[in-house]
């Protein structure tokens, strides 16, 4: 089975332009707790080398692209994120990184919970000691 689990989200609108909604329990599988993006990433940098105890997260880039990549300790698999309408579904105890952002990359995360530092995994050996 694959580690990518897509969300394709409904372009809503009409002749004005489109518009996409975004709802917990909904069109995201989890109650929203926090929203946040990344955008300005430099040219050559790589975000994420990290896994989450306890976080389900879906990302999806409103304009521009970048690549992410997910690992369960067992697969390794890449996407382009590069549509408002395609958003990418991330479990719990995945290793994720993203790469080759795009200039114009905002990539915008819903995520289950609030900010804890202490749920990040940073690093990978201890990572495949979780699963
Ligand atoms: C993830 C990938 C996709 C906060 O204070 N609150 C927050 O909600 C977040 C997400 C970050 N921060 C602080 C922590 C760092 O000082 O913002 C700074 C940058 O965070 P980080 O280095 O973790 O960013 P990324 O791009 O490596 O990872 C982020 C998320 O942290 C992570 O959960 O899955 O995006």
């Amino acid at each position: 089975m694959s580690l990518l689990e897509f969300i394709n989200f409904p372009p809503l609108g009409d002749e004005r332009g489109s518009l996409v909604a975004l709802e917990a329990d909904n069109t995201v599988p989890f109650d929203i707790k926090r929203v946040y993006y990344i955008f300005n990433t430099q040219a050559g940098v790589a975000r994420g080398f990290h896994a989450h105890h306890n976080l389900k997260q879906v990302a999806v880039c409103v304009t521009g692209k970048c690549r992410m990549v997910l690992d369960d300790g067992k697969t390794r698999e890449d996407v382009w994120l590069d549509s408002p309408t395609k958003g990418l579904l991330i479990g719990d105890l995945v290793w994720r990184e993203m790469h080759d952002f795009s200039e114009d990359c905002v990539l915008l995360v819903l995520a289950s919970e609030h900010y804890d530092e202490t749920d990040y995994i940073r690093d990978y050996e201890e990572f495949l000691r979780c699963l």
